[in-house]
């Protein structure tokens, strides 16, 4: 690795600020010392990104194209510069300069193209694969604006509109040498070509022009820049005479406002199709430019199109880019003239899907007359890919018709690219042991039987560098004190904690890093929120997207109840807490909202209560997202994965808390299993119903809430709390829709998430984690096993078995070369 040299680092800083905005050290804001800082720190990694790309070359390496719609990379500056090991370098540079670090990290926006987990999750994979030196592409959008600003007023959420590049983006690099164009609607026509054969030819179609970005994805401390590339739109050319002498001006208009319209807004929905035509345009946009790149820069140095998947795979992150499987056929028939058999063979063998979801209302699938409109070309494709399916089908199950009703791509007026990519894909994975269970004999029960050797499951990770060396340095540095720094780029390493378990004086120290991370947090929350919390009591933290599925409602119903008892018997021993909350809504959920606005009325009511003494707090914190996550996982004992069993596919949260030593209070959802696999149940508080016995319910219809409602007088008191203004101010109507919910379910069966049900066994996991922290010594011991146990939940140990099984990529050395 080169070495970050002090003296030229703090040269380059101050001839950006000189280059960039005119101005010395002294006259700089902050923002223009990031942006100063930031061109110094990529100027020192463009090196390694050129010598990854020509090694990558030389080597004729297989490269994995990991497809998102989203990328939630969070801040780029802090995490390259602790992956270029140059924290010490760079920290005593900006410092001599006269500036902090921390202030200069946090000029930066996040990064935040993307929703939750799906999105962070490709973020995490890229850092892995860097890291391990796999050749990787990942592919997406340049959202013009990313996930929307949450601004919390009156207890309501409020969306504001993310403007990441108003101060431009140091690192990305425009490439217009690499442009392409996307084409949509017109029809589709036969021609002859020059040798005379059939030509399927896409005409009066609407075309932009996509553009890509690249971002560096720095590993640590190996010279590997792997590039997160990113498309814009631009009109294909500005208004041309030609255009208005042909009459075209309305149609040179309408391909501008195209352009203009693709890569404006990342739809702010999670695990929810709601089935807009933009969004269908961004999935085809992305895509095709990816696609249609990727097979070019294989025909520069290769002269066979039907042996590109030797060197190509494509990864579908969800089904959101599975028009990939069209894009491609196309693209080899159309462009190529391989027959569909040939294309077919190419296609199967390089594109492989990942399922993050079993939540039906998050399957996509799309009206066919929309999709045929939009994408005439590739719905024929399609079109044809199902009929042989269905011949296939029909083969394989000569006495069932039901199959073809089950498993048909196109059904019922709809595309389901579910089905599409469990057809194209020589691999389909669920993303924790649990949900591939569920996938294989529930939700894709019929799939799974008929083609058995495409299912796999690649059980989820983080990665340890942000969430840990970067997020939490006081922790990270202790450990590395007690067993060395292999636990970074082997995160199974950090097992030989284990032997501190037990020992006082680590447990001590162990604990006095939390306390020192409550503190960092009760000050962020202070600044953030006004709200003051005591950093010795218990920190339980619950963040994440807000669904009804995780629910947030049985964590608040729980506080209304505790908030009760503590009312009704003062005296109580009883533990403080401090119930912290971070979750943004969808836009249009209008419960999901509700929901917040039960969290911040209920935190009003009882953080204003002089009565119970600040026993306890509730806070919620506005605007989660990466940058402050990172100070609440650090800060947090009690981590709450609370998911309605089954629903979950794995969650990433749980992951990082664990690795930060808080405590699992879970249900046995998603990854959530395996957590206590490896860090045995009595170091977890785990409760509820298991996935079996909710999908039981599920079938039989045997859940009656209101029997509950009936025989549980606390239940009920807290119930009737949400439509007797208890937190409303006499608003009987605030919360209605939630308690109705519960009750009533208005159509769809009451408390479809079972937080009735669970909620006895909830509380009394609550009163175990009570009575657990008061025992200091076996609390210590339990955090730190959590931390000494979290090997597994590295994505680097998930990106290994995906290299191995499913993309069969080969590691690469490289050497920077001045
Ligand atoms: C618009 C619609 C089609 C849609 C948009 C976003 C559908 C789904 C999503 C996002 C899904 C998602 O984030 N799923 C989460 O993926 C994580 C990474 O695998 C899992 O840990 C988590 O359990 C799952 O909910």
């Amino acid at each position: 690795m080169k070495e970050l040299n002090k003296v030229e680092f703090k040269k380059e800083v101050e001839d950006y600020l000189k280059v960039l905005f005119r101005k010395s050290i002294n006259e700089a804001d902050d923002q223009q010392k990031f942006q100063a800082v930031a061109y110094a720190v990529k100027d020192f990694i463009v090196d390694q990104w050129m010598a990854t790309h020509r090694t990558y070359e030389e080597q004729d390496v297989k490269t994995v194209y990991y497809l998102s719609m989203e990328f939630l990379t969070g801040r780029a500056l802090g995490n390259i510069i602790i992956n270029l090991k140059g924290n010490q370098a760079i920290k005593d540079a900006i410092e001599e300069l006269g500036m902090d670090l921390d202030v200069i990290e946090d000029q930066e926006p996040d990064a935040a193209l993307g929703n939750g987990g799906l999105g962070r999750l490709a973020a995490c994979f890229l850092d892995s694969l860097s890291t391990l030196g796999y050749p990787a592409y990942g592919c997406g959008i340049r959202y013009k604006y990313g996930m929307f600003k949450q601004v919390i007023e009156n207890g309501y959420q409020l969306e504001k509109p993310d403007d990441w590049l108003k101060y431009g983006n140091p690192f990305e690099i425009k490439r217009p040498e690499y442009a392409v164009e996307v084409k949509f609607g017109g029809y589709v026509a036969i021609r002859k070509d020059e040798c005379g054969r059939d030509k399927f030819v896409q005409e009066n179609y609407q075309s932009v022009r996509a553009i890509p970005y690249d971002l560096p994805i720095v590993g640590y401390n190996n010279n590997v820049v792997n590039t997160l590339r990113i498309w814009d739109a631009e009109p294909i050319d500005t208004f041309n005479l030609d255009s208005f002498d042909k009459g075209d001006y309305q149609k040179a208009v309408e391909q501008e406002n195209l352009a203009r319209t693709i890569c404006e807004v990342l739809y702010p929905n999670d695990n929810h199709m709601a089935g807009k035509e933009l969004r269908l345009k961004q999935q085809y946009f992305f895509v095709s430019a990816s696609i249609q790149r990727a097979v070019m820069k294989y025909m520069e140095k290769h002269d066979d199109i039907r042996k590109i998947h030797e060197k190509v795979v494509f990864q579908l992150n969800d089904t959101h880019p599975t028009v990939t499987v069209a894009e491609l056929m196309r693209i080899l028939m159309d462009e190529y003239n391989l027959s569909w058999d040939e294309a077919w063979d190419v296609t199967t063998k390089s594109c492989a899907y990942t399922n993050h979801t079993i939540m039906s209302e998050a399957l996509e699938k799309w009206p066919l007359e929309l999709f045929s409109r939009l994408l005439p070309r590739i719905y024929q494709i399609i079109e044809e890919i199902n009929r042989r399916f269905v011949l296939q089908i029909q083969a394989a199950y000569p006495d069932d018709n039901s199959k073809v009703e089950k498993m048909a791509i196109i059904y019922d007026g709809q595309v389901k690219m579910a089905h599409l990519a469990i057809a194209a894909g020589f691999s389909v994975n669920g993303v924790a042991k649990l949900h591939t269970e569920i996938l294989k004999h529930q939700e894709l029960k019929d799939f799974y039987e008929m083609m058995p050797e495409k299912f796999n499951n690649k059980t989820n990770g983080i990665t340890q560098r942000r969430f840990l060396l970067h997020g939490n340095p006081l922790l990270a540095q202790w450990i590395t004190d007690k067993i060395g720094d292999d636990w970074i780029t082997n995160l199974k390493h950090i097992n030989e904690l284990s032997v501190y378990a037990d020992d006082e004086l680590s447990q001590k120290e162990f604990m006095n890093i939390k306390y020192k991370n409550k503190v960092r947090l009760a000050k962020y929350i202070k600044e953030h929120n006004g709200i003051e919390v005591d950093p010795r009591s218990i920190f339980d933290v619950q963040v994440k997207r807000l669904h009804e599925y995780k629910r947030q409602l049985l964590n608040i119903l729980h506080v209304m109840y505790l908030y009760n008892k503590l009312k009704q018997n003062p005296g109580m021993d009883f533990y403080p807490r401090t119930f912290i909350f971070g979750a943004k809504a969808s836009a249009g959920y209008m419960r999901a909202k509700s929901i917040i606005k039960l969290i911040n009325s209920v935190g009003d009511v009882i953080n204003n209560d002089a009565s119970i003494n600040g026993k306890i707090k509730v806070v919620f914190i506005e605007n989660y997202r990466v940058s402050n996550a990172e100070i609440i996982f650090a800060a947090a004992d009690v981590s709450e994965q609370i998911s309605t069993a089954s629903k979950e596919a794995s969650g990433t949260g749980n992951m990082k808390f664990m690795l930060n030593g808080a405590l699992t209070l879970g249900t046995m959802d998603g990854a959530n299993v395996e957590i206590v696999d490896e860090v045995g149940e009595e170091n977890a508080f785990i409760f509820g119903l298991s996935s079996d016995e909710v999908i039981a319910y599920e079938h039989n219809g045997q859940y009656n809430p209101r029997d509950i409602y009936n025989s549980d007088a606390d239940i009920r008191a807290v119930l009737t709390q949400l439509v007797d203004g208890t937190y409303s101010q006499g608003n009987f109507e605030e919360f209605r829709d939630i308690y109705n919910s519960l009750l009533d379910g208005q159509g769809g069966r009451p408390d479809m998430y079972f937080i009735l049900k669970d909620f006895r066994s909830y509380a009394e996991a609550q009163e175990r984690v009570e009575a657990a922290y008061k025992d200091e010594k076996k609390w210590a011991r339990s955090a730190m096993l959590n931390t000494a146990k979290s090997g597994k939940f590295s994505s680097d140990r998930t990106i290994e078995e995906y290299a191995k099984e499913i993309w069969h990529l080969d590691k690469v050395k490289v050497e920077v070369t001045d």
